[in-house]
């Protein structure tokens, strides 16, 4: 096949998702252009049939904003033709499936467009009056879509008016990539032998609810000796920081910023903290399960879909702070139970959200929609 992927290449699950399907299928012997307005950050090394076509948006004086939709759209209808594609993948549908459908009316019936919805362009945008009707009408025009979790096609139908059916692809992981690691020779950099180590990995937005991490780790100091680091950037950071010092734990807290060896982070840690408001799938969580570290956290979105609670991972109501804080005492502090988490978690991992089943699941799908 031929396929196209848009997504935003920059750092976040949705790009992380997009870009490693890009390999796989290239992995698979397919033809794939990404068509984005940065090299996927995920890429990494060469493949012959890789492609990768900038998407360039001029600033001009008449304009207030560039017109980056159009550029998009225009960029996706010429590789299209260029490169006869089959079909369109893209992440996110605003704007990027109203520009795949746009493409799509350039260059005719034939190029077919699959919309795959992360979250974001639903839970938030889905709520914007301003938004709204558009989103629908770029996943009513797509081929087919797909979302990254039952909550997330339940929470679609509730908000949206939609009229055709949302196919639930989770997302994966890359067990070549993702597997506990041996990080003994910087673990000491982090934390004392008789140390825990709890980690948490965002983009600091508010829906990741990062002063709750701190509080959470602030509990858990005062009965295990433990530390912190958190990994990302965005607009609690501050926030995070200042919590920090007030509640008198900042010499044990690390902010790492943003980094691209999450498996090694993930393996030097002993638990991750995801007690988000919102999440649609939590993908962190997923690559933490692949690592073998469990997850503590909020039962919000999808998250129980991925961590499967008193499996794999412990989740309380958002917000619930002492009891997650009460779960990673217990987790943390029980070495039978942590060992049959970690395990379940990576059996987990194998059963539902490897990249081989993830993969055969999209490629039916394009199949399906190629053939009409
Ligand atoms: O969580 C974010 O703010 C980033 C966003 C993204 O575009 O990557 O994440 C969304 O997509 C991820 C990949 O499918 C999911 O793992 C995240 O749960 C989802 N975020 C939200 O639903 C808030």
């Amino acid at each position: 096949m031929r396929i196209g992927i848009t997504c935003y290449p920059s750092h976040g699950g949705s790009g992380v998702v997009a870009t490693e399907l890009g390999k796989l299928m290239a992995e698979r012997g397919h033809q794939v252009h990404f068509i984005t307005y940065d090299m996927p950050f995920r890429l990494g090394r060469f493949y012959h049939n890789i492609h990768y076509h900038e998407v360039e948006a001029n600033r001009y004086a008449v304009f207030r904003y560039p017109p980056y939709d159009l550029a998009l759209a225009s960029r996706m209808a010429q590789v299209a033709k260029m490169h006869r594609l089959d079909l369109i993948h893209v992440h996110y549908a605003v704007p990027h499936a109203i520009c795949a459908h746009l493409a799509k009316e350039m260059v005719g019936d034939w190029l077919k467009v699959v919309t795959t919805l992360h979250g974001t362009d639903i839970t938030v945008l889905g709520e914007d009056p301003s938004l709204k009707d558009i989103i629908c009408y770029g996943i009513n025009q797509s081929d087919a879509v797909t979302a990254v979790s039952d909550s997330l096609i339940r929470q679609t139908k509730e908000l949206l008016c939609i009229d055709k059916p949302l196919h639930r692809i989770y997302n994966f992981v890359d067990q070549r990539v993702y597997r506990p690691l041996d990080v003994s020779d910087i673990r000491s950099n982090y934390a004392s032998p008789t140390e825990k180590l709890m980690l948490h990995i965002s983009n600091f937005r508010g829906v990741k609810r990062v002063p709750d991490v701190i509080r959470i780790f602030a509990k858990v100091q005062r009965e295990i000796p433990s530390r912190l680091i958190l990994v990302g950037e965005g607009p609690e950071l501050s926030l995070a920081m200042q919590l920090a010092e007030e509640l008198g734990v900042e010499s044990r807290v690390r902010f790492l910023g943003k980094q691209d060896e999450v498996a090694r982070l993930i393996s030097l840690a002993d638990l991750l903290l995801l007690p988000s408001q919102k999440e649609s799938f939590g993908l962190v969580a997923l690559e933490a399960m692949a690592c073998g570290v469990p997850t503590v956290g909020s039962n919000s979105g999808g998250i129980p879909e991925v961590v499967s609670h008193g499996e794999a991972g412990l989740l309380s109501p958002i917000g619930a702070v002492d009891s997650m804080a009460k779960d990673a005492i217990r987790l943390l502090s029980d070495p039978d139970l942590y060992q049959r988490f970690s395990q379940n978690g990576l059996q987990r991992v194998r059963d539902h959200f490897c990249a081989e089943k993830i993969a055969d699941e999209y490629e039916q799908l394009y199949q399906q929609v190629i053939e009409g």
